[in-house]
């Protein structure tokens, strides 16, 4: 077998390894503190611990992919989210579900987590000519999330379960209007399209670079900060 050496200069490579080990180092974190979380955040926490644990199967693969063909993992990729990011949804409808959340809010988040993932990958794989324009629908249904945590149900709902849980939902909308805003960014350097027609890197090759490394970065920083936010909730006393 073909022995794969990293090039010190492969931040690629190395944002691919350094994912999978905090992926997998704070899914055995989140299993593990499970035995000593009261029985009311329980399944929060679990699912804290799942979107990690997918996560660093994924980037598992996603490493070893991206060292054998030097090419972006983009299918897995895109599976890891529709697998995570309604997980997420999952964690806004559990924290808020004690002051009546309902079903149909958790169909929605989930409804608009899947057109903003699904389109994204249509622009980024199967019509890359049209990646504006899917961008700009994936960005569409991306706001729509954005609105629901910080103006509609999610936001009413929170006021409503208690300061802790108010505090917990307004700092995981930070994320979900910060953090998440970096994933466009990767697409727009990534795709063909760029930004608005205006290309921010023309090599292809290098494009391709700066998008994984970009969405490498916003996935430890949203999937491993979302989960710690939750387990922080889950520490406080309170009602
Ligand atoms: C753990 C994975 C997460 C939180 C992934 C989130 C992904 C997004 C918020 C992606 C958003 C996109 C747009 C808003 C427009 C361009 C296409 C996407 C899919 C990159």
């Amino acid at each position: 077998m073909e022995h794969l050496k990293i090039a010190s200069d492969n931040y690629v490579a190395f944002t691919f390894f350094i994912g999978t080990m905090a992926m997998m180092a704070a899914s055995v974190f989140f299993f593990l503190e499970l035995n000593n979380t009261s029985a009311k955040w329980r399944t929060s926490v679990l699912v804290s611990g799942l979107i990690t644990f997918i996560a660093a199967v994924h980037y598992y693969y996603m490493r070893s992919y991206n060292l054998e063909t030097g090419d972006s993992p983009t299918f897995f990729r895109y599976v890891d989210w529709i697998l995570t990011v309604p997980l997420m949804c999952v964690e806004f409808y559990l924290i808020t579900k004690k002051a009546g959340a309902k079903i149909a809010l958790l169909w929605k988040l989930i409804l608009a987590s899947l057109v903003m993932l699904v389109t994204g990958y249509v622009g980024e794989v199967l019509d890359r000519d049209g990646s504006v324009l899917w961008g700009v629908i994936s960005g569409a249904a991306y706001f729509y999330i954005v609105y629901l945590v910080w103006f509609g149900e999610v936001a009413k709902l929170a006021q409503t379960a208690g300061a802790q849980v108010a505090k917990a939902t307004k700092i995981l909308g930070w994320f979900v209007l910060v953090g998440w805003a970096i994933y466009p960014l990767g697409y727009i350097l990534g795709t063909p399209g760029g930004l608005f027609g205006m290309q921010l890197v023309s090599d292809p090759a290098a494009a391709a670079h700066a998008m994984d490394i970009v969405y490498n970065i916003a996935d430890a920083i949203n999937k491993i900060g979302f989960g710690l936010v939750i387990y922080a909730l889950s520490r406080t006393k309170e009602d």
